[in-house]
């Protein structure tokens, strides 16, 4: 662009944005946490919202209002000037004016840092920031990540000082080319809204750490991956899992090494999930883990757990709260837990992105299996490259995290994307990338049912282990009979999980079964529902929609005022709706 003699940087530069927008911290440069002593800069920050971007135009992250030549500059902002809020936090709940606000918000606070060992290195890692997170640190840009429910890392050493200033600038705009896009059911909650901490680690570090049993149906075997970062004498890492009497020393080329070793642990399942501790060591860095050993996969249309069929009685579960937003307690997932167990539960949905690093985590000692997902979710823009990069990073990132959590057994790709072209490469890529990254789980998408030839047919399917489907009959289509045409007519050689259905009503509204938003039309619902589905002999699994009602600006009649009553308990995560019980009563029988 050729600049005129009265072009203002800060005002007339329409691609301001791009300076920032590198996308540098991404799956290669995530590091292995398990075990890791962290220290959390959760807690008190200050919050400036910008609504028009002027933070990047006008470069808040460096200093502003100085002293030249004995005169203040003007100054629109200061990081110590922004409202206090606590991070993790969602900015839609600091006070009503921010509940609508979608761009930029930037976090800043000041804290120190001493230094322990004088080799060592640090990272600075983000839990979740939706969307689009920019990392500055004493006035210098550090890094950038798309992509609003998976993790990211980026290195301080060298750049942490004593005393420190870091912002952040997090803008969950929604736009056609992210994951998600635009237009979803769910509410586009703003912020930090998970932990952000400090990492310290050696001058050569386990960067990453991969366990499992080999899927060979002998269920003795169990392979460890390791990489390596940094330079160090060590040639070796030594693995130890002690209760299985594992002391085995991994030898290193290039920085990577793998061992098998027949260890013949018990296997972890719901009704027993049991856990190991294990540890890796390699020079003075430690990491460890709880890690459980289990093989699942498919037969013709069964789902195998340790070579026994399964049934998933499952739920969906988003993470929502009114009073917190996007942000998940310990509390809040064991509650979720608790709530899917007492209905009688072996399984959870995590829709429609990952959920925080503690659900899986906390699944594994609760004997929970879970489903985990990517947010392509309805009209991704299938055909721009940019957009499949930010949805594969996405993939691998959820897979580096969480590949040793033994709860997750399957990685789903997608959910109700129409079958074309362009659908069918992007997400078949993303399966078969799915697969390659792991080859120890199902890969699976929520496909929509086809109406026009009322059978299940999705050309996606071939590239699944199983095929999820999402179907709403008794909702919004009314006609219930077709499920059961639907039915018929489908001849899947492959498990299907239903992986949504269901009816809104309105916690404590009243009527007849004909009458919608209230509790019997739901309770109907999933009657007629369960009658059919348990006629599907190829049916493995259910997880409906959805286990508490969730904050959804789409839904804004009387019955709905801004929230999605799909629930099979209330916004208030107490008050059971009657379709809870007809589902507990299935899963006893079941
Ligand atoms: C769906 C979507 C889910 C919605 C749900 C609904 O099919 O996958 O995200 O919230 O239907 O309530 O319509």
């Amino acid at each position: 662009m050729k600049k005129s003699g009265n072009f203002e940087e800060s005002i007339h530069n329409e691609e301001y944005y791009r300076k920032c927008d590198i996308r540098n911290l991404n799956y290669e440069t995530m590091l292995f946490k398990g075990g890791r002593k962290t220290e959390k800069l959760n807690g008190i920050w200050k919050l400036t919202v910008d609504q028009y971007d002027v933070g990047l135009r006008d470069n808040w992250h460096l200093p502003k209002g100085q002293v030249r030549n004995g005169v203040q500059e003007p100054w629109d902002y200061n990081p110590d000037d922004g409202m206090e809020v606590t991070v993790p936090g969602c900015w839609n709940t600091v006070k009503p004016e921010y509940f609508w606000f979608e761009g930029c918000g930037w976090y800043a606070r000041r804290f120190r840092y001493i230094k322990e060992e004088q080799s060592e290195r640090v990272f600075l890692h983000i839990g979740g920031a939706n969307y689009d997170c920019k990392i500055f640190l004493n006035n210098e840009f550090i890094g950038n990540h798309l992509g609003g429910s998976t993790p990211f890392y980026v290195e301080l050493t060298g750049k942490i000082l004593e005393e420190n200033l870091i912002q952040v600038c997090v803008n969950n705009t929604r736009t056609s080319d992210r994951v998600p896009m635009k237009n979803t059911d769910w509410f586009n909650w703003g912020g930090l809204y998970r932990d952000i901490e400090l990492i310290r680690v050696p001058e050569a570090y386990i960067s990453s750490f991969q366990i499992h049993l080999v899927p060979d149906g002998t269920f003795r075997n169990i392979r460890a991956e390791i990489a390596v970062s940094g330079t160090s004498a060590s040639k070796h890492a030594m693995l130890e899992i002690p209760e299985l009497g594992v002391r085995e020393e991994i030898s290193l080329t290039n920085g990577a090494g793998s061992a098998e070793i027949s260890a013949s642990p018990e296997l972890w399942a719901p009704e027993n999930p049991k856990l190991y501790d294990m540890s890796v060591s390699y020079g003075p860095d430690t990491v460890t883990d709880r890690v459980g050993f289990r093989e699942i996969r498919v037969e013709g249309t069964d789902i195998l757990l340790n070579g026994n069929k399964i049934w998933l009685k499952g739920i969906s579960v988003h993470e929502d709260d009114a009073r917190l937003g996007k942000v998940s307690s310990e509390e809040d997932i064991r509650r979720r837990y608790a709530h899917a167990k007492e209905m009688g539960c072996n399984y959870l949905r995590l829709s429609h992105y990952p959920h925080h690093e503690l659900a899986a985590k906390i699944a594994d000692e609760e004997g929970l299996l879970l489903w985990e997902e990517i947010p392509v979710y309805w009209a991704i823009d299938f055909a721009n490259p940019a957009t499949y990069a930010d949805a594969e990073n996405q993939l691998k990132e959820l897979i580096f995290r969480d590949y040793n959590r033994v709860s997750v057994i399957i990685w789903a790709v997608g959910n109700e994307n129409a079958d074309t072209d362009e659908r069918l490469e992007f997400m078949s890529s993303l399966a078969k990338t799915a697969k390659a990254a792991d080859g120890t789980r199902l890969v699976t998408a929520a496909c929509l049912v086809n109406h026009a030839k009322n059978r299940i047919e999705d050309r996606l399917t071939d590239y699944l282990d199983i095929i999820g489907l999402n179907e709403y009959y008794g909702w919004y289509k009314t006609d219930f009979s077709q499920l059961i045409d639907l039915g018929i007519n489908s001849k899947p050689d492959k498990p299907v999980l239903f992986t949504e259905f269901g009816a809104g009503a309105r916690s404590g509204h009243h009527g007849s079964i004909s009458e919608k938003f209230t509790e019997e039309y739901a309770e109907h619902v999933y009657e007629q529902q369960i009658e059919t589905i348990e006629k599907l002999d190829y049916v493995k699994g259910i997880s409906p929609w959805i286990l508490y009602d969730f904050t959804c600006p789409r839904r804004q009649n009387r019955y709905q005022n801004g929230f999605n009553r799909k629930g099979v308990i209330a916004e208030d995560k107490k008050t059971k709706k009657l379709p809870f019980y007809v589902l507990q009563e299935f899963y006893r029988r079941k």
